[in-house]
C-alpha cells in the first residue's frame, strides 16, 4: 500500500471545503492514517517548497500558505500517488480536467489560478516518504 501527504491549503480552509474534499478522499476508498490542523512557518515552507524557492512567485506562495492553518493528512491506498494527482487535476486550476477537485473548487482568477489550488499532494513515493516525515511523527500515524 502506498502513502501520500496532503495539505489542504488556506483557500480550501477559507472556502469551508475541508469536509467536502475529505469526503471525496473517503469515497475513493483512501484510508486516513493521520490528520491534523497546523499553522505553517517560513522554515517548513522553505523546506517543503525548496524546488520552487528560486522562482519569482515563491514569496506569494509563502504568504498565501500562512494565511490560515492548513489541514495535513496522510492517506493510504494502492497506487494513491497517481490516483490522488488525477483526482486533484493539474497545478493550474484553469487547465485542470473537468470533475477534478482543482477544476471544481480552485481559483480561476488570473495570478491565483496556480497558487490557490485547494490541496498539495506528494508527486512520487520517494517525495511522499520525506513529506510524511516532515509533517508527522511516527506516533501520529495510525493503523486500525
Ligand atoms: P503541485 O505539485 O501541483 O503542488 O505543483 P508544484 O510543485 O509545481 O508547485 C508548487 C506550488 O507553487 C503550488 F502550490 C503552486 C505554486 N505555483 C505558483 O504559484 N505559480 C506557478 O507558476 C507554479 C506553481
Amino acid at each position: 500500500m502506498e502513502k501520500t501527504l496532503i495539505l489542504l491549503k488556506p483557500d480550501c480552509v477559507q472556502k469551508n471545503l475541508i469536509g467536502r474534499v475529505i469526503a471525496r478522499f473517503e469515497e475513493a476508498g483512501f484510508i486516513i492514517r493521520a490528520c491534523k490542523m497546523i499553522q505553517l512557518t517560513d522554515d517548513v515552507l522553505r523546506e517543503h517548497y525548496a524546488h520552487i524557492a528560486e522562482f519569482p512567485f515563491y514569496p506569494d506562495v509563502e504568504t498565501f500558505m500562512k494565511e490560515t492553518p492548513v489541514v495535513a493528512l496522510v492517506l493510504e491506498a494502492d497506487g494513491i500517488i497517481d490516483k490522488m494527482r488525477e483526482m486533484l487535476g493539474v497545478t493550474d486550476c484553469l487547465e485542470a480536467a473537468e470533475g477534478t477537485i482543482r477544476a471544481e473548487w480552485g481559483s480561476k482568477e488570473e495570478g491565483k489560478n496556480k497558487m490557490c489550488n485547494i490541496a498539495h499532494a506528494s508527486d512520487s513515493a520517494e517525495t511522499a516518504e520525506v513529506e510524511v516525515k516532515r509533517f508527522f511523527s511516527e506516533d501520529e500515524l495510525f493503523s486500525y
